[in-house]
């Protein structure tokens, strides 16, 4: 997988990516991360990236011909076909689902702006995409840039190593999290949840499930409203539910 950024800040990028999950992905050539800076394509002295917006007020616009220029320099590097994505809140919602069609790709430009915009032509010239990582306004694309970069490295084959299987990640699909623990087994007075200390992996495994269920139930309702519960799982839910109610678990 290759992926080329075009951004003003090029160091903010190749500075995120050398740590964890994503650094070792590079290390071991399952990504290549490549920077392209807008700023290397102007032709002014003063090296002119933005200007003043057309009807007036406030803030700059990045002017087009620098931008797709770099744009046109960074897919330059990279296979036939790949999509250009610009990163703003207009954009499409980035979920895991974005990330894994992404991640089935040969590579893709991420393209990060920064003032108030790319200018609408090199929108409409040089993206074929965009993502929102959500709504709230950034100052700039290169932190969403960097989102979209470790969500879809981490699904990149071997990146993960045994940390995470594939199998236990598709049969928690959907779902938050459940708890974890880890040593001491007591800790300020609160303990860890006996079953996790049974030994018996398939009560272990049910536990967990009822937890991510469960706790997805409370707090996202909207994502078992998207996606229902299988039978098994909304058992689960039922039990989860019942404990509580009683004051168990
Ligand atoms: C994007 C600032 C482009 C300037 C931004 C330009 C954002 C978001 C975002 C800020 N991106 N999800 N929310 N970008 O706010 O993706 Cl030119």
């Amino acid at each position: 997988m290759k992926i080329e950024v075009v951004s003003l800040f090029p160091d903010m990028i190749s500075g995120a990516l050398k740590f964890g999950v994503v650094g070792r992905a590079l290390e071991r050539g399952l990504l290549s991360v490549g920077t392209e800076d807008p700023r290397a394509h102007t032709t002014d002295p003063h090296r002119t990236v933005d200007d003043r917006p057309y009807g007036g007020g406030p803030g700059m616009v990045l002017k087009p011909e620098p931008m797709l220029a770099a744009i046109e320099a960074a897919r330059g590097r990279l296979p036939q076909g790949c999509p250009r994505i610009y990163l703003s809140a207009q954009g499409e919602p980035f979920g895991q689902r974005q990330a894994e069609s992404l991640a089935a790709l040969p590579g893709f430009v991420l393209v990060a702006g920064r003032y108030e915009g790319l200018d609408e032509r090199a929108l409409a010239l040089g993206i074929d995409r965009e993502l929102s990582l959500g709504d709230y306004v950034l100052s700039g694309g290169e932190l969403p840039a960097l989102v979209v970069i470790d969500a879809v490295a981490r699904l990149l084959p071997g990146a993960l190593g045994d940390e995470r299987s594939s199998v236990e990640e598709s049969f928690s699909a959907g779902l938050l999290d459940w708890p974890h623990y880890t040593r001491p087994e007591v800790f300020a007075g609160l303990t860890v949840p006996p079953v996790l200390l049974s030994g018996n992996h398939a009560d272990i495994h049910r536990w967990r499930l009822k937890q991510a269920v469960g706790r997805t139930w409370q707090r996202r309702p909207d994502l078992i409203a998207a996606n229902p519960l299988a039978p098994e799982a909304s058992k689960l839910l039922n039990e989860f539910l019942t404990a509580r109610a009683v004051g168990r678990d």
